[in-house]
């Protein structure tokens, strides 16, 4: 290890997150010079496409890192050198040197030696991938001011199947993307430059990811048109040096809805021979065409249902005809019924995904993937992991990750998710009572199935930072990592990451690191405890606080709180009998109440308010204190980051700060909505007093108002004391005020007000005649009315006030926001 705490250098130049991890910053001088014996030249030993991107990129790392411009040798080296090449390709030309054996796939080797008398470091790999792999590690090491002479570094990736999926649609939306419009798409097409999409192949390869389906699998019934396929092999073209294969998402109707047949049943002879001759077609414009993922009878999506066939029927027409060009299909095991009969307490959408497809285990072709999510349920902050992960011995299987915050914050809380993936993909399932981690079972492993492995929903845009916040980024190299090897610990993936991202610094490095890993449990704790799954509005936009529209419909997510009690029943003895569906070790601990371990309990039992957790505290309290303690966490991350002031660049750190502040306030939010909506249909206290009781908050609807009206807000716990004020003489703006009663002093001032997506409105607070904050309503929650979605904290600090000052807010409204509020809080300093 060299010299850890030599400090990155702070650049100097625009942070915009375009470069993630591939940051290649300056090291510093006294961390360069340990690298001055590095070769000044680097040999090739192919001349494919991808060995040339991997040598294009070691130059380009180097020269960032090192502000050295390698030379490029084109025949034996003459010096000593960086040599790149396959396995086969040094065997052929350095017979002479040893070479390791095992290497595989896209396993890599790291490791030096002597090539024509020089002393050389080599980078080589089974297959040229893997040699973009290693180059890609070697410069890691670089970065992270690591050894590089004396590496014998061998990795080979956990599974072959480590793919990207995105959810963009042809007009340039993307289906749960949080980072503007698609990379691939617009107005119908696909976008004239590409340029982001090669950049994006280049962070996907940089990870180890193979593969990315680019499309909607609420897919657009025109991807596989004739006059598409032509656009569809640029985007191949623009992944191509990066070893990233394309796939896409198609609609098992297509035969019928595109193709001018009558049918789409997949037992028709006509349909397999349309099936045949599109793959032909797209294989002859794409020839390293990847395959293709089907979500079918899900959600509305046409399926092999509609002629009384199954999943394995509708995955084996597909697969036969993409065969012949080595293409697979990810058939989605997201199935199920979103109009289930509430008032059956036998009912369980968690059962879907196993009832349906572990009896057709066996039935699949080889080149057919089943693509299963972590949970039973759909992406929630916390899940028991699918038992369909066990129930399908002989088929290969790949798990379903989300790197797109859908139900953990959408990228404006940050929620580092790979502590939670870590959690499912080392649990052990317990197939046919013998040890079985779910990262074994995807790998293909624990039943000797030829391929398996990850795919992750990404969902990144156009937005420069790829996410939309810098910390989200360590979500997807995460996931690449996870794939590649899921036995690395979330505290070396974060390191990694952060050490990459922004550079060496021991304080930078801890202090992200801590933020990281404690904010899936912060998140959870605010948003969804004890196995409630994410409480937000499920009718919605997944984001805000929304617990009631859980129940009392068909989509299945429901928690069954009423007065007496919480959580779904989901025992064989008296529930839905979804744990039936796990092997009998893992049924021996969720059948039972005393061994289900807290954070799932409300998943698997329904239980009094007041029955008693392992923590020893009640359920009712370990709600009320866990957010409370989940809100507090979010502004401990903001006094963290803070300390980082000037140790990372001015444009992260401030962008960071923003978005941290933003969650602190929004974690606000969902405490109170939570905690209100739990102690109204619960009736039980608080014991501490605080749920319900605000004593620094003043509504504004209790407010001297001008020009503002009182409006019910819905859902009713989504604003404090259910209501918001609205301006309503608009173009005039409209105030809200009211005498400061408490001691002389200097407060911090919290604004609560509605920030909606369908206007700018601007707020101006005095303290008598003194303007002491103004800001603009201006960012792009997802909401056009006043809710927890669009509710936004604004924060005045060191504010002197007196008893008897009039404290005072103006609001002008614009286009459809009217400037709304909620209530001001004042506190002592
Ligand atoms: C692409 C959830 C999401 C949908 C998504 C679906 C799926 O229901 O809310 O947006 O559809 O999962 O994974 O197919």
């Amino acid at each position: 290890m060299l010299a850890s705490a030599l400090c990155a250098a702070v650049t100097g130049r625009a942070e915009t997150g375009h470069d993630a991890w591939l940051h290649y910053a300056p090291l510093q001088p006294a961390a360069a010079k340990c690298y001055r014996a590095l070769p000044a030249t680097t040999l090739s030993l192919g001349e494919t496409l991808v060995l040339n991107t991997a040598q294009a990129e070691l130059v380009r790392g180097v020269k960032g890192m090192l502000g050295k411009t390698l030379r490029i040798a084109v025949s034996a080296p003459i010096e000593n050198a960086i040599v790149i090449g396959t396995v086969r390709q040094l065997r052929d030309k350095v017979p002479a040197l040893h070479i390791t054996e095992g290497l595989r796939g896209d396993g890599f080797w790291l490791t030096g030696g002597e090539v024509r008398g020089f002393r050389c470091i080599i980078i080589t790999g089974a297959s040229d991938r893997g040699v973009l792999y290693g180059v890609f590690a070697f410069l890691s090491h670089i970065a992270r001011q690591e050894d590089v002479f004396h590496l014998d570094e061998l990795q080979q990736p956990s599974a072959p199947i480590r793919w990207a999926n995105q959810w963009d649609n042809l007009d340039g939306t993307i289906e749960r993307g949080y980072a503007g419009r698609s990379i691939f798409f617009e107005n119908g097409g696909v976008r004239p430059n590409l340029t982001r999409v090669s950049e994006y192949g280049r962070l996907l390869a940089s990870v180890g990811i193979n593969g990315c389906n680019v499309n909607n699998v609420n897919a657009d019934l025109h991807f596989l048109d004739p006059d598409f396929i032509p656009q569809l092999a640029r985007i191949a073209e623009a992944f191509r040096p990066w070893g990233v294969q394309l796939g896409v998402a198609v609609d098992m109707s297509l035969p019928k809805t595109a193709g001018g047949l009558d049918t789409f049943d997949p037992l028709d002879g006509r349909v397999a021979n349309w099936w045949e001759k599109k793959f032909d077609e797209v294989s002859r414009a794409i020839p390293d065409f990847g395959g293709v993922v089907v979500k079918a009878d899900s959600e509305g999506r046409l399926g092999p249902s509609f002629y009384g066939r199954s999943p394995a029927d509708a995955a084996n027409v597909i697969a036969r005809a993409l065969k012949p060009h080595a293409g697979v299909v990810f058939y989605r095991a997201f199935v199920y019924d979103h109009h289930l009969d509430w008032n059956n307490l036998k009912n369980d959408r968690a059962k879907a995904a196993y009832d349906i497809f572990h009896p057709l285990d066996g039935k699949f072709d080889d080149n057919v993937i089943i693509q299963i999510k972590y949970g039973p349920i759909d992406f929630q902050v916390r899940e028991p992991v699918s038992p369909l992960l066990g129930g399908l011995e002989h088929t290969n299987t790949a798990i379903e990750l989300q790197i797109t915050q859908e139900y953990t914050g959408q990228q404006r809380h940050t929620c580092f998710l790979v502590p939670m993936w870590k959690k499912i993909l080392d649990f052990d399932l317990r197939v046919g009572g013998r040890p079985t981690a779910v990262k074994q079972i995807v790998a293909g492993n624990s039943s000797h199935r030829p391929i398996g492995g990850y795919t992750g929903v990404v969902n990144v845009g156009l937005d420069q930072d790829w996410l939309g916040n810098h910390l989200a980024m360590a979500n997807l190299f995460g996931f690449g990592r996870l794939a590649w090897n899921p036995d690395l610990t979330a505290n070396a993936i974060v390191e990694e990451w952060t050490k990459l991202t922004f550079g060496n610094d021991p304080a930078v490095v801890q202090t992200i690191s801590r933020i990281q890993l404690d904010s899936w449990k912060a998140y959870e704790s605010y948003t969804g405890v004890l196995g409630l799954q994410t409480l937000t509005n499920i009718l919605g936009s997944h984001y805000g606080p929304g617990p009631e529209s859980q129940e009392h419909n068909g989509w299945g997510q429901w928690i069954r709180a009423d007065h007496s009690g919480v959580g779904m029943d989901r025992t064989i003895a008296t529930g839905t009998g979804f744990v039936g569906q796990y092997f009998s070790d893992v049924q021996t601990i969720y059948e039972s109440l005393s061994k289900t371990p807290d954070d799932l309990v409300l998943f698997f039992h329904h239980v009094p308010y007041t029955y008693k957790l392992h923590s020893g505290k009640t359920v009712i309290q370990t709600i009320y204190d866990s957010h409370y303690t989940g809100a507090e966490k979010t502004k401990q991350f903001v006094s963290q980051w803070k300390s980082l002031y000037r140790r990372v660049d001015d444009d992260r750190f401030h962008d960071v700060l923003a978005q941290l502040t933003y969650q602190s306030g929004h974690a606000i939010v969902w405490r109170d909505a939570i905690n209100d909506w739990f102690h109204q249909i619960s009736g039980v206290s608080d014991e501490h007093g605080r749920v319900g009781d605000h004593p620094h908050r003043i509504e504004a609807e209790s407010m001297e108002l001008e020009g503002y009206i009182p409006v019910d807000v819905t859902p009713w716990e989504s604003a404090s004391g259910g209501k918001a004020v609205v301006c309503v003489q608009a173009p005039q703006p409209c105030s809200a005020k009211y005498r400061f009663r408490g001691a002389k002093g200097t407060y911090d001032l919290d604004v609560e007000y509605f920030d909606q997506n369908n206007g700018v409105s601007k707020y101006r607070v005095f303290v008598g005649n003194q303007l002491i904050g103004e800001w603009l309503a201006d960012s792009s929650l997802p909401a056009a009315v006043p809710n927890g979605d669009s509710s936004t904290r604004r924060h005045i600090t060191g504010v002197a006030l007196r008893p008897g000052d009039e404290l005072r807010i103006e609001g002008f409204p614009d286009a459809a926001e009217a400037a709304p509020l909620d209530y001001v809080e004042t506190y002592p300093k």
